[in-house]
């Protein structure tokens, strides 16, 4: 495709949303005539670089992420082929395994030293040289991409590490730059924004601001020290940061991670998050990356309470995220595996999403689970909220009596008596104990735990995400403490190296989990799942629409390492009758009958037939 040629479709897409475009940005950057045009002018510039295979991919990708034939992995590179000549190897392990999707976690080039496993980056248009460089991520790319899988990377851009070349003009005094940061030369705004904050990291990195004395300046550092708060009240900072975006997706990533969504914009007096600005810069990067790379998605990473993150779907009429972290999922699954509760589950609220929106499930990632569950919820299932915690905090711990876990406290604060946790997913579901005490039905039971798990999150509405190594059992490593560059945070502690010498019999019982997904749902997507409440409040009971098919799905998960009853009454009530089967094995349900029987942390789909 020739240039000019690019240059018209470009014309053609601004044109239809110029306006609409103008008020957005003129909102957070009032009277910047000559700025919306700088920004416009970047973009076609952007368009007219990407390439024309990639253009003609954008006008054929169908909406990718709502296919049910969407299943993630995520990994660090280094930890799991050390480098990316490795990784483009062991594409076979992907597609054996059915994943379709790849996340490679921070990929672009860190800071020298600590660097929140490489969420302080140096350079966004460099590939961390650890792991190789821009030749090999794009051979990854085409090679990932021949094989039909998709790439997902990550997009840092609350803060950019201190050694990033605007952090080290400014340092050295450059006005323009010191722009691009929060920087003040007293303590007095500092405090002043204190008195409203919270803390990311209060025990790691406490308080938001860190003092630079080479410039006599507090600089906002939300995260660790070395991570600076970017300015987007700054438009320079916006075009940037938008001139990036669209250099990656260019690169040919399918997805981009935005990581730390609700941080992005800071207003004196507030507590700097989920601002209404932040849900505007999101709509316009939204925007710009549908007029110049339609087919990239954007994953918002906002681990807020559920309501809030919702929001970052964007509205019908002001689209932002197409993919966020289902985080309140993730922790009601490990709330109801302690509790053998599934009410909880069943209560969650339901969001109405605009059209082409999608949760990411997932059960574990790089990060400590953070119990923010619903207070008022919690309540009315007759617990105190915060005894409640201390239960999974001790849970997940492990020393508790009676749990199967073995995990580590991330974040413990004493006086609030509060704590995040962190262990892989073998370990904190109870594959670790069960194998130092030799039990081989304990061994068997964490086994059906971890499938069980795995099925929550590949059997529902949404992109399930797996963490690699999860797929294989893997169990924590402690080897972190020895490193001092990673001793005083726990989430080293599920970050260990992929043990290929290693076979689990969970790699082919999760293979036959995500092949049975994309064969019921795949082609045909579900349109509705929804939680229902039933009399056995240790089964989860959830109803698929499904689209296309004339009957629902009825799935049924036992939270228990118990047998246990299900009465049909209680599917009766919902409109449930007759005979069906279990599709994943073939099981025949009498609804007719008095009861159905689950085994240990069985699981079944039910269909008509
Ligand atoms: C993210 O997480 C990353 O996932 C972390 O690995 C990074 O350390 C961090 O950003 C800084 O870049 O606080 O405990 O609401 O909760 O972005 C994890 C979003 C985090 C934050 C989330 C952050």
């Amino acid at each position: 495709m020739q240039k000019n040629e690019k240059a018209l479709i470009f014309n053609q897409r601004l044109a239809s949303c110029r306006e609409e475009l103008k008020i957005k940005y003129g909102r957070l950057y009032p009277d910047c005539e000559a700025a919306f045009d700088r920004l416009t002018h970047m973009m076609l510039e952007s368009f007219v670089g990407r390439t024309s295979a990639y253009i003609d991919k954008d006008l054929k990708t169908t909406d990718w992420t709502a296919s049910g034939e969407t299943v993630g992995m995520m990994l660090y590179v280094d930890l799991f082929s050390d480098d990316l000549k490795q990784l483009k190897t062991h594409a076979d392990h992907f597609s054996d395994l059915g994943i379709s999707l790849v996340h490679l976690m921070p990929l672009l080039m860190p800071r020298v030293g600590e660097n929140d496993g490489g969420y302080a980056v140096k350079n966004y248009r460099k590939i961390d040289p650890r792991v190789g460089d821009m030749k090999d991520f794009k051979a990854v790319i085409s090679e990932f991409h021949r094989k039909g899988i998709k790439i997902c990377i990550d997009y840092v851009i609350n803060h950019t590490s201190n050694d990033h070349e605007w952090a080290l003009k400014a340092l050295k005094g450059e006005e323009k730059y010191q722009n691009y940061y929060l920087m003040y030369d007293d303590a007095a705004i500092p405090n002043a924004f204190e008195s409203h904050l919270g803390e990311v990291f209060p025990t790691v990195a406490p308080g938001n601001f860190t003092f630079y004395e080479a410039i006599g300046k507090y600089v906002m550092t939300t995260f660790y020290p070395y991570q600076w708060d970017l300015n987007y009240q700054n438009p320079e900072v916006f075009h940037e940061m938008a001139s990036n975006l669209l250099f990656l997706a260019n690169i040919g990533v399918d997805m981009i991670r935005l990581d730390a969504i609700p941080y992005i914009w800071k207003t004196l007096g507030s507590d700097c998050k989920n601002l209404p600005e932040v849900h505007m810069i999101l709509s316009l990067f939204r925007d710009i990356i549908g007029i110049c790379a339609p087919s990239t998605a954007l994953l918002g990473e906002a681990i807020v309470s559920p309501s809030v993150i919702v929001r970052y779907f964007g509205r019908e009429d002001r689209l932002e995220c197409h993919a966020l972290y289902n985080a309140s999922y993730m922790v009601e699954i490990w709330n109801s595996i302690a509790t053998r509760d599934a009410r909880h589950m069943a209560l969650m609220p339901k969001y109405e999403l605009p059209e082409q929106s999608v949760w990411i499930n997932y059960a574990r990632c790089h990060d400590d689970i953070g119990w923010g569950l619903d207070e008022t919820r919690i309540r009315n299932l007759g617990f105190d909220p915060q005894a409640h915690k201390n239960f999974l905090i001790d849970f997940y711990l492990g020393s508790l009596d009676g749990s199967f876990s073995i995990g580590e406290l991330y974040e413990y604060n004493p006086e609030k008596q509060d704590a995040r946790n962190s262990g892989t997913l073998a370990s904190l579901a109870g594959l670790e104990k069960a194998i130092r005490a030799s039990d081989r039905y304990q061994i068997e039971l964490a086994h059906k735990r971890i499938l069980l798990i795995h099925a929550l999150i590949l059997l529902r509405k949404g992109i399930p995400m797996l963490y690699a190594g999860d797929e294989m059992g893997q169990l924590n490593d402690y080897s972190y403490v020895d490193d001092p560059k990673k001793m005083k945070d726990s989430r080293w502690l599920h970050r260990g190296r992929f043990d290929w010498s290693k076979t689990s019999p969970l790699f082919d019982a999760i293979r036959e989990l995500i092949d049975f997904r994309k064969r019921i749902y795949g082609k045909k997507y579900i349109v509705e799942d929804q939680p229902l409440l039933i009399g056995n409040e240790h089964v989860l009971l959830i109803q698929q629409v499904i689209r296309d098919q004339f009957e629902d799905n009825l799935l049924l998960f036992n939270m228990t390492e118990d047998r246990q009853w299900v009465y049909t009454t209680d599917l009766k009530r919902y409109g449930y009758h007759g005979t069906w089967t279990d599709l994943l094995q073939g099981k025949k349900l009498f609804f007719e009958e008095e009861k159905i029987l689950l085994g240990p942390y069985e699981y079944l789909v039910a269909t008509k037939q």
